[in-house]
């Protein structure tokens, strides 16, 4: 059995993965948004609790927005506060799903007024960009429709094409574009971008820097994500990630906590495609804490990402590849499970402790009395939610 190597550890030193703002606000599902002592009331609370979660792991430099849930009318003084904190500002995630304009879509919409409105959405988007630092303008469409016949599918895929190239044009310098897929939800007959490939044929007609973004949640049960994965990075589209896992829909749960085979696999195409440690590829969470403790959520999160990546990178590939060569099936078989069973949370857990970082972030964030401390403190206001 292979153990890590000091050049395992040197990569994984090196991973960052950002932290979504609302995995730290209330959520649930449309039957009830649960509440929280110590929730934040606001997104410099957020801030806070994104940068607990870094300081015990070491492995959270930069907190994603979402706008307008995160607006605030001083991004320079919110930056500023993420930087004493220890992290960045990262992605900003536009929002077109919770404005009755679009009911019937946003940059799709036949109505030129509604469109143009969900297109300067964007660029207000592009704006808070340029003041936090952000690279990334992630983008995620609800648009769709419920029924057959409903709509011209066709029309609304050459009006988001001309939306996006106005939006992709207002980019500048090292700025990007990623759009992400979703196969269903909250439209339920057809979704204007659903899979890799809309995607893709979407920013391939933009430039270098639009990108795909792959949420794990947005496929179908049984899809081989993991092959998606594979083909992104091939043809250098693969821009980020948000990870989360899911039994049934986009549940949003735990990355690795449904199915921590599927996330190994993941990260063994990510480590075959040089998408570790990329900068074009962004690891991003997705999640919501609905029932468990948030920022405790978060840090088992980040953790699970960072021990897969460990267990992918202990695959001998000198080994697999001989096996692959010979078509031998078992004995290829053998050596990609034999990396995915090590158990490498003991060897994770000195590693972390050689770096003056806690053995076990999640006992070291218990022990911390961070949550008692904002239990007391947060109280008055109104804790910040799934939407707000
Ligand atoms: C949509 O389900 C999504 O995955 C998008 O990334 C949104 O921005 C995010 O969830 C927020 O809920
Ligand atoms: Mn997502």
């Amino acid at each position: 059995m292979s153990a890590l190597t000091p050049d395992n550890f040197s990569l994984l030193e090196k991973q960052g993965i950002e932290l979504p703002s609302w995995a730290f606000g209330n959520s649930g599902t449309r039957f009830r948004v649960w509440t929280t002592e110590g929730t934040p009331r606001d997104v410099f609370e957020k801030v806070a609790d994104a940068a607990e979660v870094n300081r015990v792991t070491g492995l959270a430099p930069s907190v994603a927005l979402h706008i307008p849930w995160d607006k605030v009318d001083d991004y320079a003084a919110l930056r500023r506060h993420a930087e004493d904190l220890g992290v960045a500002l990262g992605t900003i995630n536009s929002n077109t799903f919770q404005d009755e304009d679009y009911k019937f879509g946003a940059l799709t919409h036949e109505d030129d007024r509604i469109r143009r409105k969900a297109i300067d959405h964007h660029l207000e988007c592009i704006d808070v960009m340029d003041a936090t630092g952000s690279r990334d303008l992630k983008i995620w469409l609800a648009e769709g429709s419920n029924y057959p016949g409903q709509t011209d599918m066709r029309a609304r895929q050459d009006r988001l094409n001309d939306s996006l190239r106005t939006i992709y044009e207002r980019l500048t310098g090292e700025q990007r574009l990623v759009l992400e897929y979703k196969f269903f939800e909250p439209s339920f007959y057809h979704t204007d971008v659903p899979d890799w490939g809309t995607s893709y044929a979407q920013v391939a007609t933009l430039g270098e820097r639009a990108m795909v973004c792959l949420d794990t949640g947005h496929h179908a049960p049984g899809t081989n994500i993991e092959f998606i994965v594979m083909q992104l990075l091939r043809l250098g589209k693969l821009g980020s990630f948000d990870f989360n896992s899911r039994f049934y829909a986009d549940d949003d749960l735990i990355v690795g906590a449904a199915d921590p085979f599927q996330l190994f696999r993941i990260l063994v195409e990510v480590i075959r495609g040089g998408g570790l440690n990329n900068p074009d590829v962004a690891f991003m969470l997705d999640q919501c804490h609905n029932i468990e403790a948030k920022i405790p959520g978060q840090i088992r999160s980040v953790l699970n990402v960072q021990e897969m990546t460990a267990r992918a990178l202990l695959i001998d590939h000198a080994a697999l590849s001989a096996a692959q060569s010979a078509n031998d099936v078992l004995g290829a078989q053998a050596v990609f499970m034999d990396a995915f069973y090590t158990d490498v949370r003991p060897a994770l857990a000195e590693w972390r402790e050689s770096r003056g970082l806690p053995a076990d972030p999640m006992a070291a964030f218990a022990a911390s009395g961070y949550q008692e401390k904002i239990e007391s403190e947060r109280v008055g206001g109104t804790q910040a939610g799934w939407g707000a």
